[in-house]
């Protein structure tokens, strides 16, 4: 295939408009978003895409988990797309680039094909994929693993969130559930471009991550449930105290992802107290494990660990509990071909790179498993993310989306 020429880029100062322009929808307190999947402020910024997508000439299909696919024609309509995007929605606390850049960047390779008149044999679909944070319903890449059908749709649209909401009473109430049967669109590839969140780029001076390994993941929701009493005139020997279990457990899980080094990483980020009061013990808990390892063995044997430990805690405490895995996926590799493209683009335009693991999960992590998929990854400041000061240079989005449109372009094959 005809690669494209070294002086072919996208226009940076429309990106960054763009990522700033989005950036006003859902504002967080604090500089960054809060802009979380199926809210009214998630479909604000849907309707920011679309109207965009539309003065591009593209034409939009949403599917029945809400994900949006914004199609360019090719010259040969019976060629399979080449789809290019990430998510649009946001942390509670999030930064403004995290998805956004993906979506965004993808948006910009088609508006810059359209400037410059370059067709392609195969279609372009650039893809807004509905709740990859997971952060109001958990599983984290739900529209995108049900599309590559490791999840089932019936299941997540009764998922709750912390107000007893269901995601799929959201998603029709915001006006986003599609027609689309989900994973019914065959994929030729898929190329994601992603912030870092890790310090790795930075640290090293390096313009462009090539992605190519996704670390695996597993989310273990815990709850446990001792007996509420009066914080000063009971016994401590007489306290069924779940507060302290889960003390207990998130000391654990430090110690366990300690333990396999320098890799495996684990906390617990989501906590729940109840009745949360200032004079009662804590009679019940509700907290989510993030545990992830590049090696599936890793995994596993922290996974194993945590569950014994808390057996055995609970026992010491007089408490009960119950674990429920509410996300998990393998860990990753991407597509050689696809890694290629963006490796050779990056050496093409002149991008300094290396090979990179990412640590977070994304999209591009479920879709490896029905079309050829690689990710593109530019630094971010302090490797921070996830945290409402996330801020990335504007040269390293640019960088990032060249590296992007060079590989989806010569994926989708030039033809004038
Ligand atoms: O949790 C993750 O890795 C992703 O940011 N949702
Ligand atoms: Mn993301
Ligand atoms: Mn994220």
């Amino acid at each position: 295939m005809a690669a494209p020429g070294e002086n072919l880029r996208i226009n940076s100062d429309r990106l960054w408009d763009s990522i700033m322009e989005m950036a006003k929808i859902g504002p967080g307190i604090a500089g960054g978003n809060n802009r979380q999947t199926v809210t009214d402020e998630d479909g604000e910024g849907r309707h920011l895409f679309k109207r965009w997508c539309d003065a591009a000439g593209l034409e939009m299909g949403v599917d029945e988990m809400g994900t949006m696919f914004a199609r360019r024609e090719g010259t040969d309509p019976d060629a399979l797309p080449v789809y290019v995007g990430s998510h649009l929605d946001t942390q509670p606390t999030g930064g403004k680039y995290d998805g956004v850049l993906g979506v965004l960047g993808g948006l910009e390779v088609v508006r810059s094909l359209n400037d410059l008149g370059i067709k392609t044999k195969h279609p372009i679909v650039v893809t807004n994929w509905t709740n990859e944070e997971g952060a109001r319903f958990a599983p984290a890449m739900m529209a995108s693993g049900v599309f590559a059908g490791v999840l089932d749709q019936a299941d997540v649209y009764e998922h709750v969130d912390k107000q007893g909401k269901k995601f799929g009473e959201e998603l029709e109430r915001i006006g986003w559930k599609g027609a689309e049967k989900v994973g019914d669109r065959k994929i030729h590839a898929f190329f994601e471009l992603h912030i870092e969140q890790g310090p790795i780029l930075e640290d090293e001076g390096i313009d462009i991550g090539v992605v190519t390994h996704g670390q695996g993941l597993k989310w273990l929701q815990v709850t446990l449930t001792g007996k509420e009493s009066h914080t000063g005139s009971t016994p401590m020997p007489k306290r069924r105290n779940a507060g302290l279990g889960m003390a207990r457990v998130i000391e654990l899980v430090h110690e366990i992802a300690m333990d396999y080094q320098p890799d495996a990483v684990g906390a617990v980020g989501h906590m729940e107290v109840f009745p949360n009061s200032r004079n009662i013990i804590a009679g019940r808990t509700v907290f989510t494990i993030d545990i992830r390892s590049p090696e599936k063995e890793v995994l596993d044997a922290m996974d194993g660990r945590i569950r014994e430990g808390i057996d055995t805690i609970c026992e010491a405490l007089d408490i009960q509990y119950k674990i429920e895995q509410v996300g998990a996926f393998d860990p990753v590799t991407f597509d050689a071909g696809c890694v290629k493209a963006i490796r050779d683009a990056a050496d093409r335009l002149g991008y300094s790179h290396r090979n990179i693991v990412s640590g977070a999960g994304h999209d591009a992590c479920w879709i490896n498993r029905v079309a050829p998929t690689a990710m593109v990854m530019c630094p971010c400041v302090d490797g921070l993310s996830h945290n409402e000061a996330e801020d990335i240079t504007k040269e390293w989005a640019s960088a990032g989306a060249d590296v992007l449109f060079h590989a989806v372009v010569e994926t989708a094959v030039i033809v004038e």
